[in-house]
């Protein structure tokens, strides 16, 4: 045996047992949180916002932030008022609340705050590199400029049949509806299932074309749906966390991606650029202003960003309006009556025209984003300490400043009986939107800092609205019109999850469904 064999090196050095390590952890650790609830009495400073007492350093307020962000704003408000910082993750988060507090930060300067510094980690791995997120503001300014010229009118004139086909051809084939068997006159859909499906069906079809569309009946789904589970608030804050959904996540990024190049090369060699579908404007467009072309890698990217987008917002907008119709059925009964008066008593093919006659439907998706923002916070990373206006606090450089437009859309300072989903507050007149028609509250105004944002405001707002509205009124009318539904005996409206990318209903988000037609026979 030599003198370093394991036997002789324990008897001269002390390993420390498993008790040990253990109680040296239990005192790091209670020396920490001493350290960081003492920092937090002592050392206030006046200059900066006030920071939400939390026990635990790194994971600061996530807990009680992450379980419902509204109840979280709401208590601290209380507090603190509309300014307060908390910790969120390590990361230090000053929200401004109100619509004033929405103004500062969706209109704060670029040279001050930053989107991408915020968004990309979470975003690059799934939409891939050179796009949105991961390129200079001012790439992105045009990227969104080339993908909203896709977007007009006469484009969602093709959109609106497109969808009602995609529609029906989901009822026939979906077990959530008639499952391959046309004379099913009843039964019980998951919203939550069904939802998503018609959603990215809906919107490969119109936004990506024909071929795009087709491959969702091969292996696109399950692709799409390992890039989905990379797209949550776990990867928001561990982005390359060594678990199966990280490496699902890049390889499907990476084939998705593939795909769409290779579609791109197909439509540039035959020369076919008939669809009216984002991914020939960029062909035909994607040059930035300083004469830089767009490769097809980063044409191929901004597809994922632009699907991924619409997708989740626009699935959670369809679940939540079906569950608040199907729990109110003179509601349902109405949007019917208007869908008759508009298009005629026989129905026929519905026309984006029709769309744009029927205020009730319209309201009802209001009302919905009205409720259920998809997004509950937006975030820009802090550049230059930025003093909040009106007040003597400055946000240091590399905190992030926090919005949430959802706040005031539920306040009811704007909104009478804002918990209460009433379409009819919503009355138009002329360009402004009266909140409610019988109390005259707040005038919703263009500017910035109206109380109703649904799809943001400043440089990053939202280029999916009007998409997002033909879609959802599509979907919506055709669930209108082929059936009656309610929610299942004795429950309501499900409470809001909080813990995945958009605002969620709880489960079940199940409806009891009765077909118009059959049920007549
Ligand atoms: C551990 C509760 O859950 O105790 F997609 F081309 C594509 C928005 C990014 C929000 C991140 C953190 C929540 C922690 C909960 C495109 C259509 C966009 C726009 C703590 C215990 C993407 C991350 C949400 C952190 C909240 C927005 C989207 N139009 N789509 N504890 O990006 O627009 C796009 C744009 C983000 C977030 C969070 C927790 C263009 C817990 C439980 C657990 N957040 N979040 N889009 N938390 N817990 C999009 C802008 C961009
Ligand atoms: C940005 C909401 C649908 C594409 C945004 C923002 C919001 C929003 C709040 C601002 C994000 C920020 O400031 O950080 C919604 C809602 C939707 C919807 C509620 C549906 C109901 C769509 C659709 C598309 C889309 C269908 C694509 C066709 C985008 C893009 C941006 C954006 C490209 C710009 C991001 C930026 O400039 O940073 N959306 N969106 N959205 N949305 Fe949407």
């Amino acid at each position: 045996m030599g003198i370093l064999s394991g036997d002789s090196l324990a008897g001269l050095v002390q390993i420390p047992s498993w008790h040990v390590v253990l109680a040296g952890l239990t005192a790091f650790v209670v020396v920490a949180i001493v350290v960081n609830v003492l920092a937090q009495i002592l050392f206030r400073d006046p200059n900066q916002p006030p920071v939400v007492f939390h026990w635990i350093p790194v994971l600061g307020s996530a807990v009680s932030y992450g379980m419902d962000p509204y109840k979280f704003f709401e208590d601290n408000r209380k507090k603190f008022g509309d300014v307060f910082t908390f910790v969120l993750l390590g990361r230090k988060m000053t929200v401004a609340l109100g619509p004033k507090g929405n103004d500062f930060i969706l209109n704060a300067k670029l040279s001050d705050v930053s989107a991408e510094d915020a968004y990309h980690h979470l975003t690059t791995p799934v939409f891939g590199k050179g796009v949105v997120y991961d390129c200079p503001n001012h790439r992105l300014m045009e990227q969104k400029k080339f993908a909203k010229s896709a977007l007009t009118v006469q484009a969602f004139r093709t959109y609106v049949p497109a969808i009602v086909e995609e529609a029906r051809k989901y009822w026939l084939k979906s077990p959530q509806f008639f499952g391959g068997d046309s004379n099913r006159a009843s039964g019980n859909a998951h919203l939550l299932t069904a939802m998503p499906e018609l959603t990215i069906f809906t919107a490969s079809r119109t936004l990506q074309g024909k071929q795009i569309r087709a491959k969702f009946d091969e292996s696109f789904a399950d692709l799409y749906h390992d890039l989905d589970r990379g797209f949550t608030p776990l990867h928001f804050v561990f982005p390359n966390i060594p678990i199966p959904a990280t490496f699902r996540r890049d390889a499907a990024q990476k084939k998705v991606s593939d795909t769409y190049m290779e579609l791109i090369r197909e439509r540039r060699q035959s020369g076919d650029f008939s669809e009216m579908d984002i991914i020939n404007t960029f062909l035909k467009e994607a040059i930035y202003k300083d004469g830089v072309r767009m490769t097809d890698r980063e044409i191929a990217n901004m597809q994922i960003g632009i699907l991924m987008g619409g997708q989740h917002t626009s699935a959670a907008t369809s679940t939540w309006a079906l569950l608040h119709i199907g729990a109110d059925p003179k509601l349902q009964e109405a949007l019917y009556r208007e869908q008759i008066e508009v298009c005629g008593e026989d129905l026929p093919e519905l026309t984006y025209e029709n769309l744009q006659s029927m205020p009730l439907l319209n309201a009802t998706i209001r009302e919905t984003l009205r409720m259920h923002m998809p997004l509950h916070s937006l975030m820009r990373k802090v550049r230059n300490n930025l003093t909040i206006e009106g007040t003597h606090y400055v946000v240091p450089k590399g905190n992030y400043v926090m919005a949430a437009p959802g706040v005031p859309m539920i306040d009811s300072n704007y909104f009478t009986d804002p918990m209460t989903f009433r379409p009819s507050r919503w009355d138009e007149v002329k360009n402004e939107i009266k909140v409610d028609a019988n109390a005259d509250k707040a005038t919703i105004s263009k500017g910035a800092s109206s109380p109703y944002l649904p799809f943001g405001a400043g440089r990053h707002r939202c280029i999916g609205e009007q998409f997002a509205f033909v879609q959802l009124g599509t979907i919506l009318t055709m669930f209108i019109r082929e059936f009656t539904w309610t929610l299942p005996e004795g429950r309501g409206v499900p409470k809001p999850d909080y813990t995945s990318m958009v605002t969620l209903p709880s489960e079940p988000t199940n409806i009891i469904w009765t077909r118009r037609q059959i049920a007549k026979k």
